[in-house]
């Protein structure tokens, strides 16, 4: 029954919440954990933009075409702020600047993010489980040929043009992992990592101390989906970041990354060529269709990977 399979997916936004997704339409017991490193504060606010994706995505909420974000937004708040001079870079709706209210002002009243995650998902009609990665500060710093660069300011606000040199997670080293993630990762019967990027959503799960050596030792059977096809990005700096930082701009360079983390590499019917090469790092390799379209083709690559797990 696959609704007794316990399933974990390490997720960073929108890659990671169709998974997601998927695997609730599965049918799963579903724990996803999910990259808090991207999170920013703007107007004096708590933004953590993966888990927001996530959530608003299992809730039915999500707006399908930008992939983050809530369907249907209005932006009357964001046109007075920039009236008043503020920075408005970062397109904040009406409607999801409720959530940061709420996140901010529960986090001030002394809640964890991991607390304030599970009021937000209950409220709004999640039925999986929320992870963050942890409960203290870790963000993503890139380097680049213009200095270092605050995430979502790489991210958003300079369109992720910018040649990344190189990646730092500050705080990483200190934080804890948030109560429930290694168990999560340990206790798992399938545990997914998510066709997100590798580098700016994956490695920073990855680097809160215990997470990467519970994976490497997890009794779980370990998936992860590639999300390079053809050579290219799914959404995103994906392609770019990889060869920017040495890395084989392919299924197979992401194969690499994660040697040792997982048994099964989950790559695209456009990479069969490279089914060979991944066997030879030792992988097992699972080809399908894993551009998700809508539900159906979210619940048709989980179902795939449910079975190659079994
Ligand atoms: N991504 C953008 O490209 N532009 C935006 O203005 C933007 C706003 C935004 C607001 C709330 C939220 O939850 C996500 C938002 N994102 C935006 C997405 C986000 O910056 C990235 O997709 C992730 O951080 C990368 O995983």
């Amino acid at each position: 029954m696959v609704n007794d399979v316990r399933v974990t997916v390490l997720a960073g936004g929108v890659g990671g919440a169709k998974l997601a997704h998927g695997m609730e339409l599965a049918g799963a017991d579903l724990t996803v954990v999910v990259n808090t490193a991207d999170d920013v504060e703007l107007h004096g606010l708590a933004i953590s933009p993966d888990l927001d994706t996530v959530t608003y995505t299992l809730a039915g909420l999500a707006d399908d075409v930008r992939g983050w974000g809530l369907a249907g937004e209005t932006y009357a708040t964001l046109d007075a702020l920039r009236r008043l001079g503020e920075d408005t870079w970062f397109t904040l709706g009406d409607k999801d600047l409720a959530t940061h209210v709420a996140r901010t002002a529960r986090l001030r009243a002394g809640a964890t993010l991991t607390e304030v995650t599970a009021q937000i998902t209950g409220s709004l009609g999640v039925r999986s489980r929320l992870l963050p990665m942890t409960d203290d500060l870790v963000a993503t710093v890139v380097e680049t040929a213009d200095g270092p660069l605050g995430f979502q300011e790489y991210f958003v606000a300079r369109q992720h043009r910018d040649e990344v040199l190189g990646l730092t997670f500050v705080g990483a080293e200190q934080a804890s992992p948030a109560p429930g993630v290694l168990d999560a990762v340990s206790g798992a019967d399938l545990l997914v990592v998510a066709p997100s990027n590798p580098f700016l959503s994956i490695e920073p799960i990855l680097s809160v101390p215990g997470v990467r050596d519970t994976l490497a030792s997890s009794s779980a059977r370990r998936v992860a989906v590639s999300p390079i096809v053809g050579g290219r990005a799914l959404k995103g700096p994906a392609a770019s970041v990889l060869a920017s930082l040495g890395h084989d701009v392919s299924a197979l360079g992401v194969a690499r990354l994660y040697v040792g983390l997982v048994d099964v590499m989950c790559i695209d019917e456009a990479d069969r060529d490279l089914a060979p090469a991944i066997e030879a790092l030792g992988l097992e390799v699972l080809v399908t269709d894993t551009v998700m379209g809508g539900a159906q083709g979210r619940e048709r690559l989980a179902r795939e990977l449910l079975a190659a797990s079994a």
